[in-house]
């Protein structure tokens, strides 16, 4: 291999050094009908120059067919330049789209680097739309959700996020904070001048109706981080109840083992399934049962239960062809009161409705997980439980960094009412000391305040050449 070749593959192992032109594939590897390989930053038009034969000059914003050369002929491909103020990186930035093999895109990629562009870091492309001012931090991290979105629904919510309707309303929650701020601190610098005063008991007002839309917009946290990260649906209940054949009917595969014997499953087993636009997290667990026979059956029983804890829904699965013991009753009703104590939704199942019923549970669907019958009810019913409210337009918490700061806001808020209620006389600087702090922490969701590492963390989660 020639020594410019030997430098581009150092290149693509290397750490890379800030503020220069960046290379990367940008379409997913494996092979391909199309593949892109991009170019941003100052040199990102002659490093392109350096390695395509173009018929004519590249166009801003227009396609031109080049053939790729490096060493030897790479392809044939359509090249497009961004130049910086029409670009969406916010520099210049060229898309070279070439047949989507992984050997034509890696040369590609070794020439850029070649001549002198550097391996983009994940995220990067979107980091410098985030620098250069083209998206704020909610929008650059709507990117990410976009493309890993499960769902229609998570990919709406994401896209709202995308145009930016998070960040608007954020905008509209600080206006009344800035507005507070302000009339607090014009009296705090200029006592001698006649601004009128705020009392102690409009300040107080005022904060209260400043945190009712924060906790508002706070609460959508359940059913956005629902959305994002899927909901969590434990299938629980007595040792060969059907818990196991629930999981694989709901999968359409025989994911977990099913037996005659009770006992079967020992391990909690997690699936991805779509539930009604809904991603969700399956998991089947090891029957409940109030004494165990050895340490292994013990360890599963606590999983289960700690599965259980953690879940949005619970599907308590019951053997409706067998009488009931005094344990079954036992058992289900502490998984109703466990689930009803924290807020949890349950549904019981009465599972084997292939089989005369030889109990009278009330349950809120019937089924049968081996003849596959009532699955649609059943699924209709978890549709339901999930998501009870009807989809709002409006922008939805997703991440659990924008519920953190939500809250972090709302605290301060609390505290500065609570300032101006123990300290009628200093309570101005408190207030104004705690408001500032609000402000601050919803300024990190936007990115106007972001420590470093939080952005660091946020593009690390991208791709590489997004
Ligand atoms: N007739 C009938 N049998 C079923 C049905 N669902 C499950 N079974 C049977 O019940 C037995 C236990 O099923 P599993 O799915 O392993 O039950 P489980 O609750 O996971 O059991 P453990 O893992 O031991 O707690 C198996 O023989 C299944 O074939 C059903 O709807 N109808
Ligand atoms: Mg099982």
């Amino acid at each position: 291999m020639a020594q410019n070749s030997h430098q581009a593959q150092e290149a693509l192992t290397h750490s890379p050094i800030k503020g220069e032109t960046i290379a990367a594939v940008a379409t997913a590897s494996g092979c391909a009908a199309l593949g892109i390989v991009r170019l941003s930053g100052e040199q990102a038009l002659p490093i392109a120059l350096s390695f395509l034969q173009p018929k004519a000059p590249l166009k801003a914003r227009s396609a031109t067919l080049a053939k790729a050369h490096w060493e030897t002929p790479i392809d044939e491909v359509l090249a497009t330049y961004f130049p910086a103020s029409q670009s969406p990186t916010g520099e210049d930035l060229v898309e070279v789209s070439a047949h989507g093999s992984p050997l034509i895109l890696k040369r590609l990629l070794m020439a850029a680097l070649a001549a002198g562009a550097r391996p983009a870091r994940p995220g990067e492309f979107t980091q410098r739309r985030f620098l250069n001012g083209r998206l704020d931090l909610t929008q650059a991290e709507a990117v990410c959700d976009l493309i890993r979105a499960k769902t229609s629904e998570a990919q709406r919510a994401a896209l709202v996020q995308l145009e930016g309707g998070l960040s608007k309303e954020i905008a509209a929650l600080r206006a009344p904070l800035l507005d507070l701020l302000i009339r607090i601190e014009a009296n705090l610098d200029h006592p001698e001048e006649d601004i009128p005063s705020l009392s102690v008991a409009e300040i107080r007002q005022s904060l209260a109706q400043a945190a009712a839309p924060l906790l508002n917009l706070a609460a959508t946290f359940d059913r956005g981080r629902r959305l994002a990260e899927g909901a969590r649906i434990c299938i629980v209940g007595r040792p060969n109840a059907g818990k196991s054949s629930l999981l694989n009917a709901l999968l359409g595969t025989d994911r977990a083992i099913v037996c005659a014997s009770a006992g079967t499953t020992r391990d909690t087993l997690e699936e991805g399934a779509d539930i009604g636009g809904i991603p969700s997290l399956l998991i089947d667990t090891a029957g409940l049962r109030e004494h165990c026979g050895d340490e292994v059956e013990r360890s599963g029983v606590e999983r289960a239960q700690r599965a259980l804890r953690a879940c949005d829904l619970a599907l308590l699965v019951i053997d409706q062809s067998k009488t009931l013991e005094a344990e079954d009753e036992s058992v289900h009703r502490r998984i109703l009161e466990q689930a009803a104590q924290q807020g949890r939704p349950v549904i019981s199942v009465l599972n084997k409705a292939d089989l005369p019923c030889r109990n009278a549970t009330r349950g809120d669907v019937s089924i049968s997980a081996k003849a596959k019958t009532g699955l649609q009810d059943l699924l209709g019913l978890i549709g339901r439980r999930l998501a009870p409210a009807q989809l709002s337009e409006g922008s939805l918490i997703t991440s659990v960094r924008h519920h953190q700061a939500l809250r972090g806001a709302v605290q301060e808020l609390e505290q500065a009412r609570a300032a101006a209620a123990r300290w009628p006389a200093l309570w101005e600087d408190r207030a104004a000391c705690h408001l500032r702090q609000a402000l601050r922490r919803l300024g990190e969701i936007t990115g106007e305040a972001a420590p470093d590492e939080i952005l660091e963390g946020i593009f690390s989660r991208f791709c590489v050449g997004k």
